[in-house]
């Protein structure tokens, strides 16, 4: 009997948790860079992928039990759980495994979210939790799941959804929900048209995270009930939260910032305009994700690579970072980066200038280059001399520029193949 006098309910529920992590959706708005990974392998913060979010999540909210259900383009991010997860090796019950899309149930791959889970149930049985979190594997933030477990087993919920105010213009890609007084969820929209706003917030919405708690029989049964449900497209958001509404207690949790109580960071990275944005956020005095926090850190594979190193080149020029992050194994020699980040691994020859711009592991700017607002995917190669960014015309041509004016770099736009 879980007690909440004993002072260790919490810690009690995360144990009694498993964590599914859905990291196999298609990500197709960030275009090329999700031609060879899904978008929770996407780099992000200057030496992390997506999927550290949700993973250090579970990990410093206690949960070390975890599944990442793949599919799309998994190589990368197999590689990297692998590689970097292994640390939870199973010694005190704690594990995080994958689960790729593997025809358990027949001859179909993972149709929805839910029937993705479905796929499994047999595993996730036998891992007997009482109760299952279901994540999504590509969103950027940082939230204690504990509180969330905790507010579903106190309000006696079947099913707990967590949820942010999000501007109602935006909430047309998301969930959207209605609250009464209890938070007890009354009507839940998958990607409305035009969004309802909150009573009384005019042009601010209830967006659904994709997270929910599930009592785990109440998981079992509706998944089951679904599969036989004529018309589902067997997906959480669009058919099994809407129809348990009438039949279960179904609860909306406000993810807030646990220190200031207000808006909390969450941040879906979807389109290249906001993987840029988000990534040179971080650059700043006092960002709104703070990876400098001890008490939260964010795991993640680690390649082992010396310091990053500022050096005069042979002409004596210097070499030099400003307002930016650089990452171990960097060299900028006799070159200038300003307002930037850089991933482990790059190379910043002499003469060149690179400015508001995200460049991935091992990519290797050549002398007398001048680049500004890129974003240079994994190991592309630019060659001396090369302009980025200050002729759209010209860009067009050979990369791909985002609504927002940012040139994305891939190395087959750069072969041409
Ligand atoms: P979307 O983000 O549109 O909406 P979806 O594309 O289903 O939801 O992706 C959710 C997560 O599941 C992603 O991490 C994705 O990688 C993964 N995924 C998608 N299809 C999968 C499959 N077949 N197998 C395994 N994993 C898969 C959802 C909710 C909304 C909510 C938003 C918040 O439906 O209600 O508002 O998330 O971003
Ligand atoms: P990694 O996982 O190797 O660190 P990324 O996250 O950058 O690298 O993912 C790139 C993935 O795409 C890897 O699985 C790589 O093998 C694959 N890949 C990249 N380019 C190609 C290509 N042209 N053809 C086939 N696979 C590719």
């Amino acid at each position: 009997m879980t007690n909440p006098a004993s002072g260790r309910f919490v810690s009690r529920l995360t144990r009694e948790t498993l964590a599914l992590v859905l990291a196999g959706g298609q990500g197709t708005r960030l275009k090329n860079l999700t031609e060879w990974r899904a978008k929770p392998s996407v780099h992000f913060g200057g030496k992390f992928r997506i999927i550290d979010f949700p993973l250090s999540n579970c990990v410093n909210s206690g949960i070390r039990r975890i599944s990442v259900l793949t599919q799309y383009k998994s190589h990368s991010l197999n590689r990297h759980i692998q590689r970097g997860w292994g640390f939870l090796g199973g010694q005190m019950g704690e594990f995080v495994e994958l689960l790729p899309a593997q025809q358990r149930l027949g001859e179909s791959w993972y149709a929805g979210t839910a029937d993705a889970v479905r796929q499994n149930l047999d595993i996730i049985k036998r891992h007997d939790p009482s109760y299952v979190l279901i994540l999504a594997g590509d969103h950027v933030y940082k939230m204690d799941y504990g509180t969330m477990i905790g507010a579903h087993v106190e309000s006696g919920a079947d099913i707990t959804v967590g949820c942010i105010e999000v501007a109602s213009e935006t909430a047309t890609a998301f969930g959207v929900m209605d609250v009464d007084t209890d938070f007890n969820i009354v009507k839940f929209t998958e990607k409305p048209p035009e969004p309802e706003h909150i009573p009384g917030k005019p042009g601010v919405s209830l967006a659904s995270m994709g997270i929910y708690v599930f009592s785990t029989d109440v998981l079992f049964e509706e998944l089951e009930r679904d599969q036989l449900s004529e018309g589902s497209s067997h997906d959480f958001g669009k058919d099994i939260i809407p129809s348990l509404l009438k039949t279960h207690k179904v609860i909306a949790f406000p993810f807030q910032d646990p220190v200031s109580g207000g808006e909390a960071y969450w941040r879906d990275v979807g389109t290249v305009d906001a993987l840029w944005q988000s990534n040179l956020e971080l650059t700043g005095i006092t960002p709104e994700l703070d990876l400098y926090d001890s008490e939260w850190p964010i795991w993640t594979y680690q390649e082992h690579v010396p310091p990053a190193k500022f050096i005069f080149d042979d002409t004596g020029r210097r070499g030099m970072a400003v307002d930016s992050m650089v990452a171990g194994g960097c060299i900028v020699s006799g070159a200038i980066v300003r307002h930037s980040l850089l991933f482990p691994r790059v190379r910043v020859n002499s003469y060149a200038e690179v400015t508001d711009s995200v460049l991935f592991p091992g990519v290797e700017i050549g002398r007398n280059c001048n680049i500004k607002k890129a974003l240079i995917d994994r190991d592309c190669v630019i060659p001396e001399g090369t302009e980025i960014g200050f002729d759209a015309v010209a860009d067009r041509e050979r990369f791909y520029v985002s609504p927002g004016g940012v040139v994305l770099v891939t190395p087959a736009m750069l072969s041409g193949d």
